[in-house]
């Protein structure tokens, strides 16, 4: 059940320059650079204070987004699946990092074409992986995904990434073996009626992406009602400014690979 927030090692790329170039579903602005390369370093000292040892890439001018690592790959304990991208600027991603997942785990598996599949709209809670479909996933993704991980025993249900939001995991985090943090608006989907809910503060929606890594949970700054309820519900926090990611639609999970 813990292997979905109990880590040893984190993998996670330092932004190129081009970053300012990333992806975005509307632009409220380029990211600060200079910003980003400090809430950069702040987020590795959270997971490294949570016990992660922290396999740091060199940055990849070449992929604006790369430094949003999660996308790439799916890391259980005894697997990890590489994805297919279903940003086409984002495909090349996954080349890159292939060499580092093969020496980190025995058994790798990759999603083929014309499967797609971003490991955003994945969550892993421990007793089932939930595959949101969305823009950046497709039916095929799911159905490789799916087949690859009941060969290792895991259960795996499709559920939906609503419209307006980039991934499933950009609205949700698991905190613990039957709960899980979640906006109002995916709630509403359904997909956790068999989980405890901690709801984000209406206008605190970017608070729902966040990660739990041993007994931390990681969030970005500057949602304090949120923030509140999770310390309430008896979780330690560490916040970590995320200003300029969100520019880019990226949160506290899209930026590093945990197993
Ligand atoms: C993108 O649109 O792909 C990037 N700008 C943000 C990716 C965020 N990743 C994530 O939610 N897992």
């Amino acid at each position: 059940m813990e292997h979905a927030y109990k880590f040893t090692n984190a993998i996670t790329r330092v932004p190129s320059k081009s970053v300012v170039n990333g992806l975005r579903a509307c632009d409220i602005g380029s990211p600060d650079f200079n910003q980003m390369i400090l809430d950069h370093q702040d987020y590795t000292s959270a997971l490294q204070e949570a016990g992660a040892k922290i396999i740091e890439l060199p940055p990849l001018e070449i992929y604006p987004d790369s430094l949003f690592v999660e996308d790439t790959t799916l890391c259980l304990p005894n697997l990890a699946i590489l994805m297919r991208p279903g940003a086409p600027s984002r495909m090349g991603e996954v080349l890159e990092i292939e060499p580092i997942i093969r020496e980190m785990f025995d058994n790798v598996v990759k999603i083929l074409k014309p499967g797609l599949i971003e490991a955003g709209d994945i969550l892993t809670t421990g007793k089932e992986v939930l595959v949101g479909l969305s823009a950046r996933t497709n039916s095929e993704g799911i159905e490789q995904l799916t087949g690859i991980l009941n060969k290792w025993d895991y259960t795996v249900r499709e559920v939906v990434t609503p419209k307006e939001i980039l991934h499933f995991k950009t609205d949700c985090s698991i905190l613990g073996p039957e709960t899980v943090l979640c906006t109002k608006r995916l709630e509403k989907t359904g997909c956790f009626s068999n989980y405890q809910v901690i709801n984000t503060c209406d206008g605190e929606e970017a608070a729902a992406n966040a990660i739990r890594y041993n007994n931390t949970v990681v969030m970005p700054a500057g949602f304090p009602v949120t923030s509140s309820r999770i310390r309430e519900a008896g979780y330690s926090v560490r916040e970590v400014n995320n200003s300029e990611c969100a520019k880019l639609d990226g949160g506290m999970s899209c930026l590093s690979l945990r197993f």
